[in-house]
């Protein structure tokens, strides 16, 4: 008798370790697939997404529309760096770390005009 309770048990035990692993993940993005980098001009992932990209690591120049960008989302295991065209240099004023999702993007907001891709571990400078 305590040996089927027992075992009862364990096949519930296995059946909610399925179960939940079978689970559709909590944070599905719908508007950016895994594995790209999008960015839209407005905030929180609204008006228009200028830009959705799978550009490897190591590309110098991904261009967006000038000044519009307002919100970004890497789902991708690079870092973007976004640049600030200027004279007489330009100013990378984003660092978007992998798999990171930015609703407002403080004072980089419609400034960046391309991006730089770098390696998940890297820095942008
Ligand atoms: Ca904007
Ligand atoms: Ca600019």
């Amino acid at each position: 008798m305590r040996r089927q309770a027992f075992k009862a048990l364990a096949a519930l035990a296995l059946g909610t370790l399925i179960l939940g692993a079978t689970q559709v993940p909590a944070y599905a993005d719908t508007d950016c697939e895994s594995g790209h980098f999008c960015a839209w001009d407005g905030a929180n992932y609204s008006g228009n997404k200028v830009i959705d990209s799978t550009a490897a690591f190591g590309t110098t120049n991904v261009d967006v529309p000038d000044n519009v960008v307002s919100s970004v989302k890497n789902l991708t295991g690079n870092r973007w760096c976004g640049v600030n065209n200027g004279f007489p240099g330009d100013d990378t004023v984003l660092n978007v770390a992998p798999n990171t999702r930015l609703g407002s993007i403080g004072g980089a907001d419609n400034k960046i005009d391309h991006f730089y891709v770098r390696g998940g571990n890297w820095g942008c400078s």
